[in-house]
């Protein structure tokens, strides 16, 4: 006998019907495991258990549990850290090379001139005392006629920022077996742990392991804050979820989780509530001394919030009493004209700027580089 079926229209509208119904089931079946995976995946890999009231455990930023592994299928590739800052150079806004147009276009140098100048470089928050050692080295450098103004004050300005200081991050290389703490300081709302997040993404980048440690442990949103960053990126991070817990517990479970997981780098996130200063220091120098318990911490970076100018940096300052800084994390460059803060901070501080916050973006985190600075000042 033959059969040949030939298709209907009815055929089709029910062959339809057929494809939506299964398809919709399967992909309900799919996410409700997607969702399952990911609840598990946060709290799976708990439990070393902190000393005293917390308990602390490793959110895992990769699935499975692997604390400390580096990136992950889901985690997203951060930017190479090279490059970075030429890419986003021009969020400095050259606001110190508007207000010197006038100068840089006067035929002779007189006293106006020079007070043009000191005004345009206290106005860029350079700080008083190095506006007037570059002022002293312009002045020096035109006065052979060698230099045109711009050149000498490119100089000068260069000179005053160090340009051969180490801003490398001493964290080691990847793999090679020695753990390095790494502490993140500074007052409250400055970017501290937006910075944490970024620069575990620009290690990650580079080829290291990273776990972070949530040691701001006023609120739990702070940790959960810290977690997101680093589940984005496929690092863990150790945290507790009591409001109020002993940070000192959580960053000593951090170092001790690291150590155990072999991993790179351990990033620590800290409060920084100046209500109490002196509570607020004890706090910090606790913190360094539990975690040298397992690692001498390596590097110390406060982070400075640009905009706030000279008025942040005299808050900053006591954090240098409290720990030994080895760095500082300026932040919020893109969000200000007086790019001079850079200046005045290393000069108050007697450390090197290390990297640049230039944006809210993920990857918006550059190593400072002194002579891209300087011409983006400039502009
Ligand atoms: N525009 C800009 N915003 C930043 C930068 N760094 C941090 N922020 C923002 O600053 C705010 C406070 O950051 P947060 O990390 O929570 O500060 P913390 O209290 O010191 O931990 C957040 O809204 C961040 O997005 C930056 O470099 N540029
Ligand atoms: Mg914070």
């Amino acid at each position: 006998m033959d059969v040949t079926w030939i298709p209907g229209q009815a055929d089709v509208v029910v062959g339809i019907v057929v494809i939506a119904v299964v398809g919709g089931a399967l992909w309900w079946g799919v996410r409700r495991r997607g969702a399952a995976k990911r609840s598990g995946g946060a709290l799976a890999s708990t439990a070393p258990t902190a000393a005293g009231r917390s308990r602390v455990t490793v959110a895992s930023g990769t699935s499975p549990a692997t604390p400390g592994s580096g990136t992950s299928q889901a985690a997203d590739q951060p930017e190479e850290s090279a490059g970075r800052f030429a890419r986003r150079r021009e969020r400095l806004g050259g606001g110190l090379g508007t207000a010197l147009a006038g100068f840089f276009g006067r035929r002779d140098l007189d006293r106006g001139a020079w007070e043009e100048l000191e005004e345009a470089l206290l106005m860029a928050d350079v700080g008083a005392a190095t506006t007037s050692q570059i002022i002293a080295q312009v002045q020096a450098r035109v006065g052979d006629g060698q230099r045109s103004a711009r050149e000498a004050l490119r100089e000068a300005l260069l000179e005053a920022l160090d340009p051969d200081a180490d801003r490398s991050l001493a964290v080691g290389a990847p793999g090679d077996g020695d753990l390095a703490a790494v502490l993140v300081v500074g007052v409250n709302g400055v970017g501290k742990t937006t910075s944490v997040g970024k620069i575990a993404r620009l290690l990650v980048a580079d080829g290291h392991s990273v776990v972070l440690g949530a040691a701001d442990t006023f609120r739990a949103a702070a940790a959960d804050q810290l977690e997101t960053w680093g589940a984005r990126v496929g690092v863990a991070t150790v945290r507790s979820h009591t409001d109020g817990a002993d940070p000192a517990s959580v960053a000593y479970e951090a170092a001790h989780t690291a150590e155990q997981d072999g991993a790179d780098v351990v990033l620590i996130d800290t409060a920084g509530r100046l209500q109490n200063k002196s509570g607020l220091m004890d706090q910090l120098g606790k913190i360094h001394r539990v975690v040298s318990k397992v690692v001498q911490p390596r590097e110390i970076l406060l982070v400075i919030d640009a905009t706030t100018g000279q008025n942040g940096l005299a808050q900053a300052q006591v954090f240098g009493q409290a720990v030994p800084l080895t760095g500082i994390v300026l932040t919020k460059m893109d969000g200000t004209a007086k790019g001079g803060i850079v200046l005045a901070v290393q000069r108050a501080l007697g450390v090197p700027v290390k990297l640049v916050g230039l944006g809210e973006g993920a990857d918006d985190l550059a190593p400072f580089d002194a002579h891209g600075f300087v011409d983006g000042l400039l502009g």
